[in-house]
């Protein structure tokens, strides 16, 4: 199933380089974005809906969805994506594929998701990392699109948020608020956002009857080290400390 990308403006580049997010309208068709949808609802539907971590009540979540559906895994490795990512992250020479996933944020099931960095968690020896967020379907912003703190990308790691309930960088750092908070988003089916590891973001609860269907990718420097942080994804792996992600699952994309 091809899914065509289109290449990112360099006023996008330049926008996301200064703000810390970027939004990308129309990356792929809204056609192409519907098939994916109802690839999506399958999958997020035959998730297991056990866990009950913070994370849970914000969204659900099918991860590595690429590994085993083509077209998730043809998205992702679309020498265009690649590009993009590799634009984005300035100085950076090309792109590992660090995780995929599917989100749902569903009225009645999910809350908002609180506003944290993603970085933190992750075993890089370096923080250039970006996700890009694509709307499945129309995601007005009361169905809940992200919210980014403007330039918080270049105030470093800020710490961990989902840990304990009132950990959200907001109440850890009140003075973000000081920042420029993005505007409410209404994304259509194919639209996408993108954000830095080390931006604050988060997003509202859906207000709306129907579900928040998005694909998430997140891209990082391919000359990144592991540093040996425990970490689920990458803990039983045999990565080397010290060593690039040199293993099939985190696939490089050189532009
Ligand atoms: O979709 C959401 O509500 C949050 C997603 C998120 O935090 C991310 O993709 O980094």
């Amino acid at each position: 199933m091809d899914i065509p990308v289109r290449q990112i403006t360099a006023d996008e580049v330049t926008f996301f380089q200064h703000h810390g997010w970027a939004r990308l309208d129309a990356l792929v068709a809204p056609e192409a974005a519907a098939g994916l949808a109802g690839r999506a609802a399958t999958y997020l539907a035959a998730r297991d809906k056990a866990g009950a971590t913070l994370v849970d009540q914000a969204f659900g979540q099918s991860r590595d969805i690429a590994d085993g559906d083509p077209a998730f895994a043809a998205l992702t490795l679309d020498p265009a994506m690649g590009r993009n990512a590799v634009r984005l992250l300035h100085g950076v020479r090309a792109v590992r594929v660090q995780v995929t996933n599917l989100l749902v944020k569903a009225a009645g099931e999910h809350g908002a998701t609180e506003f944290h960095q993603d970085f933190p968690w992750m075993p890089m020896d370096r923080s250039a990392m970006l996700t890009v967020w694509l709307a499945l379907v129309d995601v007005p912003a009361e169905m809940g699109s992200l919210r980014f703190y403007s330039g918080s990308h270049r105030h470093g790691l800020l710490g961990r948020s989902f840990t304990r309930p009132g950990d959200d960088q907001l109440t850890q750092h009140p003075w973000l608020k000081e920042l420029e908070l993005s505007p409410p988003l209404d994304l259509r089916a194919g639209d996408a956002t993108v954000h830095h590891a080390l931006t604050v973001h988060g997003a509202p609860a859906n207000r709306r009857r129907s579900p928040r269907l998005s694909f998430t990718v997140t891209y990082f420097d391919a000359d990144a080290l592991y540093t040996g942080l425990p970490y689920r994804q990458t803990d039983g792996l045999g990565l080397e400390v010290n060593r690039p992600f040199e293993h099939e699952r985190f696939p490089c994309l050189r532009p």
